[in-house]
């Protein structure tokens, strides 16, 4: 209906366009028993590395216990870690993913 008085009215502006969404790294953590190629199919198929990154990143994980992955908004990033723990445990493979908040 028509406006009357005492109606509340809030004028909507726009967010600044520099605002940016938190971002969260995915994290792959080592353990002794799922296989290096393993890690390096999954590195190259859920975060779209060339062979030469996922072997980099596996080694980085290998010997310092973990490495980050990729950097996501929260959504994506909660998505991924869940899909690489599924595709894991499927596989019988004990590798496990979880997110961070980043810098
Ligand atoms: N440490 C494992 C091995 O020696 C390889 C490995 C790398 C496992 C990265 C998990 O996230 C991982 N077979």
């Amino acid at each position: 209906g028509q406006p009357e008085e005492g109606d509340d009215v809030t004028v909507q502006t726009a967010e600044p366009a520099l605002a940016q969404p938190p971002l969260y790294k995915v994290i792959l953590h080592n353990d002794d028993y799922t296989p290096m190629e393993f890690v390096v199919e999954v590195l190259q198929s859920f975060f779209h590395m060339d062979n030469e990154s996922a072997v980099q990143v596996m080694l980085a994980v290998h010997t310092q216990g973990k490495a980050t992955c990729g950097v996501f908004t929260r959504d994506i990033a909660e998505t991924k870690s869940y899909q690489v723990n599924e595709y894991a445990r499927e596989c019988e493979h004990p590798l496990m993913c979880d997110i961070e908040a980043a810098d």
